[in-house]
């Protein structure tokens, strides 16, 4: 698609709208100021303003979880990028699609090594699965299809599309059509009737991550259950779990080491869909880091690239599940109206019965949320979106971005206080944006699993300086003020009929809405 005389930076947001790109989270700076005359001036960019990098690659994260197509991060050179680096780890580790565009000096100006002249290639590589710098400004726009397309290899990856600001101001862009979308690999079909004779009775697993936890597929996987006798279980940390009253609920492999261990400890056969075989989060001293037992027989029938859909389909089929019901159908079922102090239990039981139909929960409540998934199983039908990558901080990012891709769907944010101090800058963004999010943050003034963490590693009897560097209360933080100076209505509670009017009142507000819930 040829066009009208533009520079290369018109063709960048020309063809990213092509492509079927059409946010922009964005944090510029000198050498991004024609991308941002570009999207002043050329309609269908929604483009929103981030204080911090790592918000926009958060938001990016979670836009993609919920629109099923990439989002733009608009990035300032080295520095701008490296700042956003934490949550495209984690967009990565999540199989999300992201299209970063990062501004580069001027061809010209690169050899004078300025201030902000750095090694940005360097610094996205390990993050990036397609990275380019773009040599000329007719390049610009077929790199930009290219990089879309990039992001969109299933389950979704990270592209990163350096422009240097020459390629921006030249007036010879070419806008480009969308390249086609990517189709899923094939599942391994040679693995078949292998997996469906290993799925036998309940010393079998079915063990399912990424895409395979839709409603549909989860569906599915409760026929093969039911049929079979296997067991089913996800990962640890799921993109995005379809959960609720009527549909296929489904246990997560738990965090803690030992009782991963247990829980896995009864399976003989495993068979994965979408999902690694299940290693430890870490290393313990004198403890196995492989979860499954030893001898357990692991057999990958589609990885997260592939088909899951269709592996699950013939699967049903190869066990004789087709017409069978499916098993572990959640019922609807709230547990009793809590009241008193706030402990763990009464807190997942105040969620549970709040979530409204449909809600969108983004989930980093760290140790505070043990309880959550077993409480909330038989709740209003909701989307669950976990932390992939283990870099804290991805909570309130990912909120924006799945209200951006969501604006009919109320978005609750589930936090830890340290892991929301990572990315606080959110909140503006979501005050700004008048994003419908409830944010609930569990101020228990502490960095609490790293004190589970100290023991685990063997260290007996911490000492008060190593208690100080996991504690947050000197000073406290105060949230309610944090908030009301980025413009988001707050309040703060310690008791459970508190935490219900609150959360009443956040659920009924549009905008953001913000719980500080001591702890
Ligand atoms: C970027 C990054 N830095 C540090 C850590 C180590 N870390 C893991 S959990 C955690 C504290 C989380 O605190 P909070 O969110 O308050 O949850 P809590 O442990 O209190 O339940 C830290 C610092 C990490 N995972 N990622």
């Amino acid at each position: 698609m040829t066009d009208t005389k533009m520079n290369g930076a018109e063709s960048l947001v020309h063809t990213l709208l092509a492509s079927g790109v059409e946010v922009c989270f964005t944090n510029p700076g000198t050498s991004e100021m024609h991308f941002v005359a570009a999207l002043d001036h050329i309609p269908g960019m929604r483009s929103i303003l981030v204080l911090q990098e790592g918000v926009a690659t958060g938001a990016a994260d979670g836009y993609y979880r919920m629109a099923g197509k990439p989002a733009s991060t608009l990035l300032h050179l080295g520095p701008g990028l490296a700042n956003g680096l934490s949550n495209l780890h984690n967009a990565k580790k999540g199989g999300s699609g992201v299209v970063n565009i990062v501004g580069e000096h001027a061809s010209s100006h690169i050899a004078l090594d300025a201030p902000l002249t750095s090694d940005i290639e360097g610094i996205a590589r390990p993050v990036s699965h397609w990275l380019r710098t773009s040599p000329s400004a007719t390049a610009v726009g077929a790199d930009a299809a290219e990089a879309v397309q990039a992001a969109m290899v299933p389950p979704g990856q990270i592209a990163t599309l350096i422009l240097p600001s020459d390629t921006a101001w030249d007036e010879s862009g070419i806008a480009q059509a969308a390249l086609e979308t990517p189709a899923p690999s094939a599942f391994d079909n040679s693995m078949l009737a292998q997996a469906a004779e290993a799925l036998d009775g309940p010393e079998s697993l079915l063990l399912l991550g990424g895409a395979a936890l839709t409603q549909s597929n989860l569906e599915m996987a409760g026929r093969i259950a039911a049929r079979t006798g296997c067991k089913l279980l996800s990962e640890w940390s799921n993109a995005r779990l379809e959960r609720g009253a009527g549909r296929v609920a489904i246990g997560r492999i738990p965090y803690p080491i030992d009782i991963a261990l247990d829980t896995l400890k009864p399976y003989k056969r495993i068979v994965l869909i979408g999902a690694r075989a299940p290693i430890g989060f870490f290393a313990y001293p004198g403890k196995p880091t492989i979860l499954t037992r030893e001898g357990a027989g692991v057999l990958t029938l589609a990885d997260a690239g592939a088909d899951l859909t269709g592996a699950l389909f013939a699967l049903t089929d190869a066990t004789g599940a087709t017409q069978t019901p499916p098993a572990h159908v959640a019922k609807p079922d709230l547990p009793e109206r809590p009241t008193g102090p706030i402990n763990l239990n009464s807190l997942a039981a105040i969620i549970a019965r709040a979530i409204p139909e449909d809600a969108i929960i983004v989930d980093e409540s760290v140790t505070t949320g043990r309880a959550f998934a077993p409480t909330t199983k038989g709740a209003a039908k909701h989307t669950w979106l976990n932390n992939c990558g283990g870099s804290i901080g991805y909570c309130l990012p990912a909120a924006v971005g799945a209200a951006v891709a969501c604006p009919d769907r109320k978005v609750m944010a589930l936090t830890g206080d340290g892991s929301a101090m990572y990315t606080v800058q959110a909140l503006w963004s979501m005050a700004r944006e008048n994003l419908d999010i409830l944010i609930l943050i569990f101020a228990n003034r502490s960095y609490q699993i790293l004190r589970g963490e100290l023991s685990n590693v063997g260290v007996r009897n911490p000492g008060p300086r190593a208690i100080d560097m996991l504690s947050l209360d000197r000073p406290v933080l105060d949230w309610v003020q944090m908030a009301g100076s980025m413009g988001v209505e707050a309040c703060r509670v310690n008791d459970c009929e508190a935490l219900e009017t609150a959360i009443e009142t956040g659920l009924l507000t549009p905008s953001p809405y913000l719980i500080q819930i001591d702890l």
